[in-house]
């Protein structure tokens, strides 16, 4: 067993360190330490399609630990995915490489997931996961029911949001979650003893998983591990002890393996050292030969599963719900009750809740952010049947691992926080945002309008450093109807996260009609005009939308006209047509904008006015 294995994982191990060379910049040092553990994966576990990544029972391969990226680019070329020709392996590293610095996420390709901000893999396979569970439930073990592996280092696992999201991953019993913990020791600084004294061990196992040791080069030790964890009941945890750098005379078992190519010199002595007389690149073969065969193979097993997979249509669902949105619009205009935009987010919720694929949750504030109604069904240990997670009070976690849930399939995940912690969730929503995920964030409490909770509940710059995303639409809508709006909005926009700012106290209609059209999609639009001869225009969202009305009815009663524009999405105004932008902002000279919140978006809007 031992040679053979050996030498395809020099496989990996010598694309990963020319490439790094060739880049003159990059990490050698985790490649070359997991090679023997991936390829042991590869070559009898894992259940993948080179020639359809996208199958959906394919097991699931994150890189937590991205900075090892070569490691996943190398055996995705070796196993035959056209995704990464050897081409591509020397183009390591440059503008527009399919092979970035840090894995980047790609639908079909074979890259899983966007990663490289440490911890936030473990975040996704814990989506993965979830997501894999939720639709065996849903739709047959014939049809979905695969592992998700996740590979992370010590980086990874000081995370704070590893803590997070390994403790719900053992709470709810994830057995087809196996996290393969590169357990090398060696982080950029040094040893990972000057920052950790964890027993990871006992960590994990107080959480809920279970536990194997091996030597990370060991062929035997490591297929026992993997064949142990493909029958386990809980989350498990293979710590492979390992050498960064393995293989490299001068550089191994040191941090100066981690992040910089080894050298001219130090290569030619792994070469020497693992008996590898090729050049650059070159992999012989006969190697070759067997990669591809382990990628062939993985295909014909997974052709026999015949894919009966049906996507969901969520936008027929979506209509189908239509007369039941109308009937509650209408009743909230005839009796014109202020009613909290968090509450009409529930009622909307109330409906929605029959989609077949709207999967909620909240990090511990379900009653505060109204996100769980009388219809869902909580997802508890074990059992996958409902469509509601608790979360915890772990809002980091919420978001990455509703990354997962949304990357996984067709699933879509929404969670639930106050605005404020919105921070806490921060890194999460930008990966979601970069791959284009469609992730809904329910934040509540969205200004100071309310204030007896201090700094729990008085957002000031949160709304907008998340409109500084890029790829982020962020709702704050006035009213239920703005409310329902902004939903459909969220749920139907495929390639964009969104957030849902609400407010915790009653805010009454701005329109005195509900139609079917939705007129929050153009982001901005005329909400009341007092006269014929404006000289004022007054921009508003959320709260403030209906005293921004109240304040021009005031003007009015002193002979100044004016118009207020209720303003649910800025993202959304930005992509209008020029002429409807300056319909909208140039019609007076003077503009003024009205928002519970820090103020320099709207000053760029005055910019964009010239
Ligand atoms: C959130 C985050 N913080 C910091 C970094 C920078 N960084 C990249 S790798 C690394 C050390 C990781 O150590 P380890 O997981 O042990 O990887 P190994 O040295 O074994 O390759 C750090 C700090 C990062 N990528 N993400």
């Amino acid at each position: 067993m031992n040679k053979q294995y050996r030498d395809l994982a020099n496989c990996i191990r010598f694309l990963s360190i020319d490439a790094v060379q060739k880049a003159n910049s990059g990490h050698p040092g985790m490649p070359m330490g997991m090679a023997d553990v991936v390829t042991v994966l590869f070559k009898d576990y894992l259940n993948f399609n080179p020639k359809d990544p996208n199958w959906i029972n394919r097991d699931r391969f994150v890189l937590s630990a991205g900075h090892g990226s070569m490691l996943l680019y190398s055996i995705l070329h070796l196993t035959g995915y056209k995704t990464v020709a050897l081409e591509d392996i020397k183009n390591f590293r440059q503008l527009d490489s399919i092979c970035a610095g840090h894995p980047e996420y790609h639908p079909n390709t074979g890259i899983e997931t966007t990663t490289g901000p440490l911890g936030q893999g473990i975040s996704n396979a814990v989506g993965f996961a979830i997501s894999e569970e939720i639709l065996k439930k849903k739709i047959g073990k014939k049809i979905i029911d695969h592992k998700t592996y996740v590979l992370a280092g010590d980086g990874c696992l000081m995370e704070g949001i590893s803590h997070e999201a390994l403790s719900l991953a053992g709470h709810l019993k994830l057995k087809n979650l196996i996290l393969l913990f590169d357990n090398n020791s060696i982080s950029i600084d040094g040893p990972t003893s000057l920052a950790v004294s964890d027993d990871h061990e006992k960590r994990l196992k107080s959480y809920g998983w279970d536990y194997i040791k091996i030597n990370g080069h060991n062929f035997k030790e490591i297929s026992k591990a993997l064949k142990k964890a493909q029958k386990s009941k809980k989350p498990i945890a293979i710590s492979c002890k390992t050498t960064i750098g393995y293989g490299s005379p001068n550089k191994s078992g040191k941090a100066s393996s981690h992040g910089s190519p080894l050298g001219e010199e130090e290569i030619k002595l792994v070469r020497k050292k693992l008996n590898w007389n090729y050049e650059p690149f070159e992999i012989p073969k006969n190697l070759l030969n067997e990669w591809k065969k382990i990628g062939d193979d993985a295909y014909k097993k997974a052709k026999k599963h015949e894919n009966k997979y049906k996507k969901i249509k969520i936008n027929k669902s979506l209509k189908s719900l239509n007369n039941l949105i109308k009937k509650t619009k209408d009743n909230y205009l005839k009796s014109s009750k202020p009613i909290a935009t968090r509450k009409s987010s529930e009622m909307f919720l109330d409906i929605a809740s029959k989609l077949p694929n709207l999967i909620g949750g909240s990090a511990d504030l379900a009653g505060s952010n109204n996100t769980k109604t009388k219809n869902h069904k909580i997802i508890s240990p074990g059992n996958f049947s409902g469509n509601y997670i608790h979360y915890g009070v772990r809002e980091h976690a919420m978001c990455g691992i509703m990354n997962g849930i949304a990357l996984h399939s067709d699933l879509i995940p929404y969670g639930g926080t106050f605005l404020i912690f919105s921070d806490y969730c921060k890194p999460s929503i930008r990966l979601a945002a970069m791959m284009k995920q469609r992730v809904i964030y329910v934040f509540t409490h969205d200004s100071i309008g309310l204030g007896e909770d201090g700094p729990t509940h008085q957002p000031i710059e949160q709304l907008t450093s998340l409109r500084s995303i890029p790829n982020l639409n962020v709702f704050r809508p006035a009213d239920l109807i703005e409310t329902f709006e902004c939903w459909q909005l969220a749920i139907e926009n495929k390639n964009s996260p969104s957030v849902i700012a609400l407010t915790r106290q009653g805010v009454r209609p701005i329109r005195d009609k509900s139609s079917l059209k939705n007129v929050s999609s153009v982001g901005a639009y005329e909400i009341l005009r007092t006269g014929e001869n404006i000289k004022l225009t007054i921009i508003s969202s959320g709260s403030e939308t209906s005293l921004s009305c109240d304040v021009s009815h005031k003007l009015a009663t002193e002979g100044i006209y004016s118009k207020v524009i209720s303003m649910p999405c800025q993202e959304l105004f930005d992509q209008q047509n020029k002429e409807y932008k300056n319909k909208i902002l140039n019609e007076t000279e003077l503009v003024i904008s009205i928002e519970a919140s820090e103020t320099s978006y709207w000053k760029s809007i005055q910019v964009l006015m010239g």
